[in-house]
């Protein structure tokens, strides 16, 4: 019964990241930041618009605001404000679309806390290029109260775009203070 359940949940990840990236496939036209400029300030400068959420939702595309995503002021880890996910449904997600240079490594960082989790995973964030990669996906899931750093490192290949994604379980966590680098 347990591999069954396993197995489910693999295909129900799988899934999830099918239609998620199909959601960030059909949006948004924000191409981010240029990607010229000496390399220098490339490394210093945070690549994702309004990372923190303090400009409220500017800079990202979501398919339900006000239902599953909510911009919370209750708890934050950077400013006062934080992205607040209740219950998420497949295919549903917060996304941005980033501009970025080919063969380049980023890094992204960002902060999370999650009230209530599930046996398997309550927070995927992932870098959406042309195919599901599984070492670009960061899976949030131990429950707390504390803000926790997560990383994720990935290199954009031939990409000039990618689509940075935030997906939810049947759960209850808190984001903020995204950030993404040239990868030194
Ligand atoms: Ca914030």
């Amino acid at each position: 019964m347990k591999t069954k359940i396993t197995i489910i949940g693999v295909i129900a990840v799988a899934a999830l990241m099918g239609i998620a990236f199909s959601a960030c496939a059909s949006t948004g036209a924000n191409t981010g930041s240029t990607a010229s400029g000496r390399a220098s300030a490339e490394a210093a400068q945070n690549l994702i618009l309004n990372g923190s959420f303090e400009e409220g939702k500017k800079g990202w595309t979501c398919t339900a605001w006000d239902d599953i995503f909510t911009l919370d002021t209750t708890t934050a880890y950077d400013g006062t404000t934080s992205l607040k996910t209740v219950d998420c449904f497949w295919g549903a997600n917060v996304n941005q679309y980033l501009a970025v240079r080919p063969n380049t490594n980023y890094v992204v960082t960002f902060y999370a806390k999650v009230p209530r989790n599930t046996d398997q995973w309550s927070c995927l964030v992932k870098i959406g290029v042309n195919n599901i990669s599984p070492d670009k996906i960061v899976d949030v899931n131990p429950v707390g109260d504390e803000w926790k750093q997560y990383e994720l490192r990935f290199n954009s290949k031939d990409n000039r775009r990618v689509c940075l994604l935030i997906l939810g379980n049947e759960s209850e966590f808190y984001v903020d203070d995204f950030e993404m680098h040239v990868d030194k």
